[in-house]
């Protein structure tokens, strides 16, 4: 791989080596460069149209092959309350892209084919018109402030962690390479916290001295209740990270030194999730590549690979370091009886400070 990027440095180089003769050649005295050859001919000028045609039509192509073949790869239905709106916002918002793309694109490349260059052909000289400038301002500023205000009014409303009722407060705690999470307990309140505070069992920093904290309970999966809403209050132990959870349309930084918060209402449970049409077929797609791979494997006298099975997943979004690619938390989304039941098998700061002095 070394030795290929070498050689694909050396070859680049050697191309922009020849590029800057060629532009120092033309810079020379004009005599030298009118010779035969330099100046662009009819049959040029007719092949570069035609190859302005070719390469919107092959644009056009390629961009349709990419929504068909990558279809596997967009996020299904979103398992948030606010997903549904945050998905609308962005369809549309692609699709007003797409369509005004689409025109300006063939428009450019159909005229520059069409009046391509022709000995004797003169291009019309059209100083202004202002109709035609008032149309073409007014209409992207109509749209993009449509879009823009609507987008302001969602993410207003997306980012107001304060109107829930009785929210489920939960702490997400970053580090260098993983996750851990922090439940407030009973009292629903999370105790002080600070990195300075990290020693021995404490392994986040909660505030001993806190009452708050006493409560709380650091775990290593994420469970939440369905169809509650949840707060999420973020903090990072070294460097920045990202908090970002796809299935449910949430991404916020985690930043050293502050407490950054996002809400959500998840509303999807993890087994719903698994048995929609979309992900059975995901998953047995991806669970055939694994069984052709495996034979691969086997004959080779290797292990063969695990069957997939899905989960949601809190990822890290930002490079954080050598492992970030494995910086990950399952989530679990279950009824709240099921949430209460794993609740009580989690250990409080009280009880795991009491264990690590006995
Ligand atoms: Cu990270």
């Amino acid at each position: 791989m070394t030795a290929f990027l070498i050689i694909l440095i050396a070859a680049l180089f050697v191309i922009a080596l020849w590029q800057i003769s060629k532009i120092v050649q033309l810079g020379k005295t004009p005599e030298a460069s009118t010779a035969d050859g330099e100046i662009a001919n009819d049959a040029d000028n007719d092949r570069q149209g035609k190859y302005m045609l070719y390469f919107v039509i092959a644009m056009y192509i390629m961009m349709i092959a990419c929504f068909i073949g990558y279809q596997d790869f967009f996020l299904p239905d979103a398992a948030s309350a606010h997903g549904a709106e945050y998905d609308s916002l962005l369809l549309l918002t692609t699709v007003v892209i797409m369509v005004v793309q689409f025109l300006t694109q063939a428009l450019l490349h159909w005229f520059s084919y069409k009046y391509r260059g022709k000995k004797g052909q003169k291009a019309l000289f059209y100083a202004d018109n202002d109709r035609l400038e008032f149309i073409w301002t007014a209409i992207p500023v109509v749209v993009l402030a449509g879009l823009i205000l609507w987008g302001l009014f969602s993410w207003n409303d997306i980012m107001d962690v304060d109107k829930h009722e009785d929210p489920l407060v939960v702490e997400l705690y970053a580090y260098q390479f993983g996750w851990k999470v922090r439940y407030s307990g009973a009292d629903n309140t999370l105790g002080d916290a600070n990195v300075r505070f990290i020693e021995g069992s404490n392994i986040i920093g909660i505030d001993p001295t806190d009452a708050d904290g006493k409560d709380d309970m650091v775990a290593t999966e994420l469970h939440l209740p369905v169809n509650r809403p949840v707060v999420f209050n973020f903090r990072s132990q070294d460097v920045l990270h990202s908090a970002y959870m796809p299935h449910f349309r949430a991404q916020m930084n985690v930043v050293p030194g502050m407490v950054t918060k996002f809400s959500f209402t998840p509303t999807v449970t993890s087994e719903d999730y698994k048995s929609t049409e979309f992900m059975t077929k995901k998953v047995s797609k991806i669970n055939e590549i694994r069984r052709q791979k495996s034979k691969e494997l086997e004959a080779a006298g290797d292990v063969a690979l695990d069957q997939y099975e899905f989960e949601y997943y809190l990822l890290c979004n930002k490079i954080c370091g050598a492992s970030h690619y494995n910086m990950q938390m399952k989530i679990v989304v279950e009824s709240e009886e099921d949430y209460n039941e794993w609740l009580k098998t989690q250990t409080t700061f009280e009880t795991t400070l009491a264990n690590a002095k006995n």
